[in-house]
């Protein structure tokens, strides 16, 4: 289904004074206004295909209704976020859960959504129907050549599909490691691994990247290959400009400083982009900002300051993408705020009085300095994100129009209450 813009508009039309009353009130504060507005109009997060399905545990998936049965309707489901927020113009896709077998004709319905394709995403993590080796024990880093050579293939072959589709990058995440000590050569592991990715980088056309993600464990328990940005850098920093790092947020030890992670990269130029989420206690994938919007904030305020250091356009430099799926709610919705927290993350931060932060650095000022940063952290800056919405003919309020429009309920309608999407 797709939803009409007379309809977005007419509770607009209902809100606006309510909006006006909010905006004018925060806004007579901000200096360069439009300016921060525009950045906030072009600022898109890309939504994971396999994120518009209801997610599940090992233990078990309550499926919620009307999930997309097809590519084709979970780029229709990105279609309706993008509607309602205009600030998710893209779709990342994971092969094979998703497969583009028709992919002009794919990128035509994408492209009337006013959608495109972000990176494509392999997956060694699983042994698909028909495959011929397992990788029980790994991938890019397995011990036999055969297994190497099969999760090569396959990392080929979704770049050629991201071609297809005019994607600009492959993000790898791979699960290999070891579940108990001895288990492997942690240092030929690395180096297998770093063999295989050369082969990978071997095939990128010149205009794409590769982004090597890192995760602490899970599903292995005692040593992830690639399990942290150090071991993430070493490998993109081996394998050439084309490879960066990326930072999955949701894939950190507990207590990890993830802005100074951010800044570092950033300096180095290898900072590929984000998996937003959020976690309390590993990688819970739940919706961004619901548990330390705080350290949401932390993050874009180095992002700002180290991107507008390097002279980099926030909106397009890196790549910025949600990885966040949740077993209780309706995905469109857990989307919708995610999105909606990483805008007023990144709202706050543009508000940050830079010069006065550098100046109460230069004096050691602490207690200024948290002022500063606090200030900008406890600003509402919802209208100006309903604002920027407003001018780029979204809703000012998404999630009460999804509500009003009853458009889960129609979804249901027409795919049923027990269509089951692809993916985790
Ligand atoms: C992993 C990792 C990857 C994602 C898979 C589904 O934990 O975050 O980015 O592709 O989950
Ligand atoms: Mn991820
Ligand atoms: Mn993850």
């Amino acid at each position: 289904m797709q939803l009409e813009k007379y309809k977005i508009d007419e509770a607009n039309h209902q809100q606006l004074k309510d909006h006006q009353r909010k905006f004018d009130f925060v806004a007579g504060d901000v200096k360069n206004l439009d300016t921060i507005l525009q950045k906030l109009i072009d600022f898109n997060i890309a939504i994971p295909s396999w994120a518009l399905g209801t997610g599940g545990t090992r233990f078990g998936r309550f499926s919620g209704g009307g999930e997309p049965r097809s590519l084709e309707e979970k780029i229709e489901d990105v279609g309706l976020i993008h509607a309602l927020n205009r600030s998710s113009n893209s779709i990342s896709l994971h092969i094979p859960w998703d497969i583009p077998s028709n992919a002009s004709a794919i990128k035509a319905h994408a492209a009337q959504l006013g959608l495109h394709f972000d990176a494509v995403n392999s997956n060694t993590f699983q042994d698909q129907p028909n495959q011929e080796l397992s990788y029980k024990f790994g991938s890019l880093h397995h011990v036999d050549k055969a297994v190497r050579k099969q999760a090569v293939a396959h990392n080929i072959e979704v770049i050629k599909y991201g071609v297809e589709l005019d994607s600009k990058a492959l993000s790898v995440w791979l699960s290999d490691g070891s579940n108990f000590p001895g288990q492997l050569n942690m240092r030929g592991a690395f180096e297998r691994t770093l063999e295989s990715l050369q082969e990978i980088y071997e095939a990128l056309p010149d205009d794409w990247k590769v982004w090597v993600e890192y995760k602490p464990y899970e599903p292995n328990f005692y040593s992830t290959t690639i399990g942290d940005w150090g071991q993430s850098y070493l490998l993109s920093s081996k394998l050439g400009q084309k490879a960066q790092t990326l930072v999955d947020l949701g894939h950190h030890l507990q207590g990890a400083n993830i802005e100074q992670i951010v800044s570092l990269l950033l300096m180095e130029g290898k900072l590929a982009g984000f998996h937003f989420n959020d976690s309390k206690y590993g990688d819970d994938d739940l919706t961004v900002g619901s548990i330390n919007p705080y350290q949401l904030f932390l993050i874009f305020n180095e992002l700002v300051e180290g991107m507008d250091a390097r002279g980099m356009t926030h909106a397009t430099s890196i790549g910025w993408m949600i990885d966040a799926s949740h077993n209780v709610k309706d995905p469109i919705e857990d989307l919708l705020q995610s999105v909606e927290a990483i805008k007023i993350a990144y709202a706050q931060a543009l508000l940050v009085d830079t010069p006065a932060l550098v100046q109460a650095q230069q004096d050691n000022d602490v207690v200024l300095a948290q002022e500063i940063l606090q200030q900008a952290y406890r600003t509402d800056v919802r209208s100006l994100l309903a604002e920027a919405r407003l001018r780029a003919g979204g809703a000012l309020n998404p999630l009460a129009v999804y509500r009003q429009q009853t458009i889960r309920q129609q979804l249901i309608n027409e795919r049923g209450a027990k269509a089951v999407s692809t993916g985790l």
